[in-house]
């Protein structure tokens, strides 16, 4: 039997840019994905996603994200690929939003360039926006727009050309998680070894181990609003935190449109339930509806396209990145929680040193799984 060192479960924006990483430094690497990578089955499609670098989640998030970039950028250069747009990013929201706070305390805390602005700077400078009275923003320059598929099909073409074989189409139905070495992991097209196993399957969970994560089906659309306001040229992408709600946006990109999205709620999704495309629930469009109308007033709401896709939700919205805890040579990154994709080229290089040197020069103690389950 053949045994790779390393099969990589799920060929998504996690497990692809990890097969690049661990193929291009001469390792054995077999992906295995349901589908045909990219594909609008996981958590990646929908042509766009932001990359902000004062992160509102948490500033411990800014060190990742600036090898992220770094990571993108050499992406786009060894591929010929468009990646990223540079476009800025403006995050809004009232003044104690604490989203928004966080966000500066990121940009202060490393001296990113960013600016901080009132609501009335905000609407001089981007004249299709209005904003609330109380509201305020930030501003960073240097982040942008990252292309999600394009950026899969880079590293997809990179790892094979490196060596890497993608086993696409095809259920993994079992992996042997308590097994000895090479892993089996057994598939609708028979069983392949791995002396390591990657597990990156996002909302479907693949291992008998209890995950604490929730597949949320969500939402988002792309509006016709006027080029000269809206296009990537003129207008950034963006975040609008409000007390009931998170909205993120991107602005129109290849004439595609503005496109919205709202980053909370969503319904869980249980089994292997059905993604009921857009629409189908009353409030799909009612609550992207409801942005355009406060703070874009010109943008025409007949909705271009309205799409679907899947959050993977932690408890505490912060990804799994850890090793199986009956298994070592079993790695699990999983749980990204709607704001994984920008990280995924630094994800990719983690999951590959812990595959190769067994650790990350990143603290990951804050993706353990064992988070979930010690008493703090
Ligand atoms: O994390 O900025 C983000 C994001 C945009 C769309 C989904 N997540």
């Amino acid at each position: 039997k053949d045994v790779y060192d390393v099969v990589i479960v799920g060929g998504g924006s996690m497990g692809m840019s990890a097969a690049y990483q661990t193929a291009k430094q001469g390792l054995s690497t077999l992906i295995i994905d349901k589908d045909d990578p990219p594909h609008d089955q996981g958590s990646h499609h929908g042509s766009t996603r932001a990359i902000r670098h004062a992160y509102g989640e948490g500033s411990a998030y800014v060190p990742l994200v600036l090898r992220a970039q770094e990571l993108w950028e050499q992406l786009q250069k060894e591929s010929g690929r468009k990646v990223f747009q540079r476009t800025g990013v403006l995050g809004i929201g009232d003044k104690d939003s604490a989203f928004v706070k966080e966000t500066i305390t990121s940009a202060q805390t490393y001296k990113l360039e960013h600016e901080i602005l009132s609501s009335e700077e905000i609407s001089n400078r981007w004249s299709g926006l209005k904003v609330p009275e109380h509201f305020i923003g930030c501003f960073e320059q240097k982040s942008g727009v990252l292309f999600s598929e394009e950026a899969i099909r880079a590293y997809r073409e990179l790892a094979e050309k490196h060596g890497a074989r993608l086993v696409k189409n095809t259920e993994v139905n079992k992996i042997d998680e308590d097994g000895g070495q090479p892993i089996k992991v057994q598939t609708s097209c028979g069983d392949y070894f791995g002396r390591k196993v990657i597990v990156t399957t996002g909302a479907n969970l693949t291992l008998s181990i209890d995950l604490p994560i929730q597949p949320i089906r969500k939402t988002f659309a792309w509006y016709e609003g006027d080029e000269t306001l809206f296009g990537h040229e003129n207008f950034p992408a963006f975040f609008v935190e409000q007390h009931e709600s998170t909205h993120y946006g991107m602005p129109s990109l290849n004439g595609e449109g503005v496109k919205i999205g709202r980053h909370d709620g969503g319904q869980p999704i249980h089994g292997k339930e059905e993604l009921l495309s857009f629409g189908s629930y009353k409030q799909d469009k009612e609550e992207l509806h409801s942005l355009v109308d406060q703070f874009f007033p010109s943008i025409n709401k007949d909705t271009i396209q309205g799409k679907v896709c899947t959050y993977a939700r932690t408890p505490d919205e912060d990804f799994i990145i850890d090793q199986h805890p009956r298994n070592k040579n079993l790695i699990i990154a999983g749980g990204f929680s709607g704001h994984g994709f920008k990280f995924s080229s630094v994800i990719g290089e983690i999951l590959s040193d812990l595959v190769v040197k067994g650790e990350s020069e990143f603290d990951l103690s804050m993706f353990s799984l064992g988070r979930f389950t010690e008493e703090n």
